[in-house]
């Protein structure tokens, strides 16, 4: 008797020990545990290509931390556009509180920034654009005005040749492009090719595919230089691409920059490409700033406190050519 008592105690001890134990488990998932407040953004990133894409990387990541109520759910798409568009459909099946995506190419992308949308989730579209019909499907649009760096470069050649060239002897034009379809590829081609539809002087002589990578910078210009030489001036579409002709003409020993027989033109103004401008190597960068994180984070708290926000957000950018260079101005620079 006593024995079935003392046994039914200690049953009863163990009962309430789990109860105590599921109840301390279940605490641990209530509402004040602060992994549960973070703000949880879905990000698309375009690759890993260029100096300046590692660069907007680290500033998303840096701005975008736990410590500040964050969770950056980062993607990397390898320069693919059906990784970005299986990524984007991932966030949509975590039901992340806002989906951020730098866009490839402009094209395609009305069927997935449908899906988000009818999800409920917010979209940023971050440095490029995307061209779809239908605006509100995005919040809003955040980078660069490309057509603007490319029709500061163009005034800066017509500046710097002016009455030096002429329709039997125009200015030789090697132009190397970026991704294709990209919208930073899209609008500095335009500015070019505008300009050399209003120049008889002016000759494009080539456009060379360089998927903005100093690789395929160096690949491309190489080859051109075996069959031609006759160049006046590259204008090329990023830092690296530029790299990587710099090397070619190195190699084919074609002297280039202040003094040489060919000027550069190149797009991102990343440190290492302003050393070269301040060295008297590259001729003039545009810059193209990739740190967006701030003000990207600036906008989606507009957003959560239910402000407006416009459709189009400009970065500031500047040009760079010797002039206005200086190494202090250079060391600071984190990029
Ligand atoms: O110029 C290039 C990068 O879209 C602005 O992409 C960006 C461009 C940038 O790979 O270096």
């Amino acid at each position: 008797m006593r024995r079935s008592f003392e046994k039914k105690v200690s049953l009863l001890s163990a009962f309430l020990a789990v109860i105590v134990l599921l109840s301390s488990c279940s605490k641990s998932t209530s509402p004040k545990d602060p992994e549960k407040d973070l703000f949880v953004i879905g990000f698309s990133q375009v690759g890993s290509e260029s100096d300046w894409r590692l660069a907007n990387t680290r500033s998303m990541e840096e701005t975008f931390t736990n410590a500040k109520g964050y969770e950056l759910v980062m993607e990397n798409a390898r320069q693919q556009q059906e990784n970005q568009i299986a990524a984007v459909r991932r966030f949509i099946l975590e039901n992340v509180d806002l989906i951020i995506i730098a866009p490839t190419t402009e094209e395609g992308w009305e069927n997935v920034l449908t899906e988000a949308h009818e999800a409920g989730i917010p979209v940023i579209i971050m440095d490029r654009s995307v061209n779809i019909w239908n605006k509100d499907l995005y919040l809003t649009n955040v980078g660069s005005d490309f057509l603007n760096q490319g029709n500061q470069a163009v005034a800066w050649l017509e500046k710097e040749t002016e009455g030096q060239f002429s329709a039997e002897d125009p200015l030789h034009i090697l132009h190397l492009q970026g991704t294709y379809g990209a919208t930073a590829q899209l609008l500095r081609t335009k500015a070019l090719e505008v300009a050399d539809e209003a120049h008889d002087d002016w000759q494009i002589d080539a456009q060379l595919y360089g998927d903005f990578t100093e690789a395929k910078g160096y690949e491309v210009t190489s080859e051109y230089l075996n069959s031609n030489q006759d160049i006046d001036v590259i204008y090329s579409e990023n830092d690296n691409m530029t790299f990587g002709a710099m090397r070619a003409l190195d190699e084919a020993g074609i002297t280039y920059g202040e003094g040489g027989q060919v000027k550069i033109i190149t797009f991102d103004a990343t440190k290492k490409a302003l050393q070269y401008c301040l060295d008297g190597k590259i001729d003039l960068c545009v810059e193209c700033n990739p740190l967006h994180g701030p003000l990207v984070e600036e906008l989606i708290k507009k957003y959560r406190a239910g402000e407006p926000i416009d459709k189009i957000v400009y970065i500031e950018e500047a040009v760079y050519t010797r002039q206005n260079l200086t190494q202090k101005f250079i060391d600071l620079r984190t990029y």
